[in-house]
């Protein structure tokens, strides 16, 4: 049976955070009409990602994942729940407009999730169109979300890529769970 993930896809309102969620889903639906996400929504399908061997001269194995991807909405209203099930994460996708003018909020779902390590995180910095924004490598102000792997995302210019950077994403959480699993197993028989 697949190992089941759950991911959290957090951050501000209008960020594009439920677009990027059924891209990665395949859901071929796309309007570019705005629903605002109401709570959550918790899209499932698999990955198939390519484990690099521990060892030396060992194949790459490929690893199923079933991956639970909680699209949650970016309304104020709704950050005392993320609280209250935060521990149910495997790992946390922050997404923001890359255009900057809600880069701030992110330090509020950064708290939230504060006690994931920065293999469980990972940040998207989305632009939206093909106007004019900034572009190249992104700086962020929060202290732990700078030290993360942050990708330029955009579904107009180069939709494949959002693909790519979630299932290195992936691999990363999937080795933080296991690692954890081996820790605990190693806690129950020492
Ligand atoms: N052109 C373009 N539009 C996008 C892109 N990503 C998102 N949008 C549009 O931007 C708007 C907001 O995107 P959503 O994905 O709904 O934003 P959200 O972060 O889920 O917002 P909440 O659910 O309110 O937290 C929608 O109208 C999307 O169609 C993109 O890459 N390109
Ligand atoms: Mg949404």
């Amino acid at each position: 049976m697949a190992t089941k993930l759950v991911i959290f896809v957090v951050g501000p309102s209008k960020s594009g955070k439920t677009a990027i969620a059924n891209y990665l889903a395949d859901l071929t639906v796309h309007t570019n009409d705005y629903h605002p996400t109401a709570g959550v929504r918790i899209l499932e399908f698999e990955r198939t990602i390519s484990l690099e061997p521990r060892r030396p001269g060992v194949r790459p194995k490929d690893t199923t994942l079933a991956v639970e991807l909680w699209d949650c909405s970016g309304d104020p209203r709704f950050h005392g729940c993320w609280e209250s099930i935060s521990e149910s994460a495997n790992g946390v996708l922050y997404v923001y407009g890359l255009d900057g003018k809600n880069e701030k909020d992110l330090d509020v779902f950064q708290n939230i999730f504060k006690n994931m390590k920065e293999s469980q995180c990972a940040v998207f910095a989305h632009k939206m169109g093909s106007g004019t924004q900034k572009s190249g490598k992104v700086k962020l102000a929060n202290k732990f979300l700078s030290k993360l792997s942050i990708s330029t995302t955009s579904l107009d210019t180069e939709p494949e890529t959002i693909r790519t950077d979630f299932d290195n994403f992936l691999m990363s959480v999937y080795q933080a769970y296991t690692e954890s699993r081996e820790r605990e197993e190693e806690s129950i028989v020492t």
